[in-house]
């Protein structure tokens, strides 16, 4: 998979795609990232992007020559087509089947918009899809350009170890719908609190019916709209 990255905070992502998981999965070319500074494409000396919006109003907007020319620019860069998303606290919410979804793409295409706007024509011109990471305000897309990385990523063939794999398709927190259950390690006292006795009984299936139970429980005290 190749995904490119068009913001005008390149520097924002190096260190969280230089470590973990994200720098593994580069360094084994099990997807190629790719941060385009949509400066570059500024039309004049100043290298300006951005303009006071038509109709008065506070702030500055995101001007459509800049990201056009940049995105024109990258998808010339390779041969896929590649799906364009715009991070907006105005698009679909992020779910873990959205994620899914996009795994399954070639390319993509994330578009980190700026705090205070982007320009209707840069959406409605390149047909690009919006996605939120939820009913918050941040200072741009890039960080949400970043959650969608990181949740797409561990999603290819061969990302995680059989381990983390196996364990991501029964339990995690939205692939079977329910919270996780409890967990715990060494000590087994641990400043006065106890690990749960069933943990210690080596009788494997009563221990899955407690984790399923303790899932329940959990989703329907925390997290009812997921029931
Ligand atoms: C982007 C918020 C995606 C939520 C971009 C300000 C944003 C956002 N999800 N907020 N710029």
């Amino acid at each position: 998979m190749r995904i490119d990255v068009l913001t005008l905070f390149p520097e924002m992502f190096e260190s969280p795609l230089n470590c973990s998981i994200l720098k593994r999965t580069q360094e084994a070319g099990l997807v190629q990232i790719v941060l385009t500074n949509i400066r570059d494409f500024a039309a004049d000396n100043y290298r300006k992007v951005d303009d006071k919006p038509y109709g008065g109003g506070p702030g500055m907007v995101l001007m459509p020559g800049p990201v056009f020319d940049c995105v024109e620019h990258i998808e010339k860069l390779a041969s896929q087509r590649g799906r364009k998303i715009l991070l907006s606290p105005q698009g679909e919410r992020l779910s873990q089947a959205k994620v899914v979804e996009l795994s399954r793409e070639d390319r993509l295409i994330l578009i980190a918009g700026k705090y205070e706007g982007f320009d209707e024509r840069i959406r409605t011109g390149l047909g690009a899809e919006q996605i939120s990471i939820g009913d918050y305000v941040i200072n741009g897309g890039e960080l949400g350009a970043m959650i969608i990385i990181d949740a797409v990523v561990r999603l290819l063939p061969g990302a995680l170890g059989d381990e983390d794999s196996a364990r991501n398709d029964s339990f995690s927190a939205s692939a079977n719908g329910l919270l996780e259950y409890p967990q715990y390690t060494r000590p087994e006292v641990f400043r006065g609190m106890k690990v749960p006795d069933i943990l210690l009984s080596g009788h494997h299936a009563e221990i899955e019916k407690w984790r399923v139970e303790q899932s329940l429980e959990r989703t329907k005290e925390q997290r009812p709209d997921l029931i």
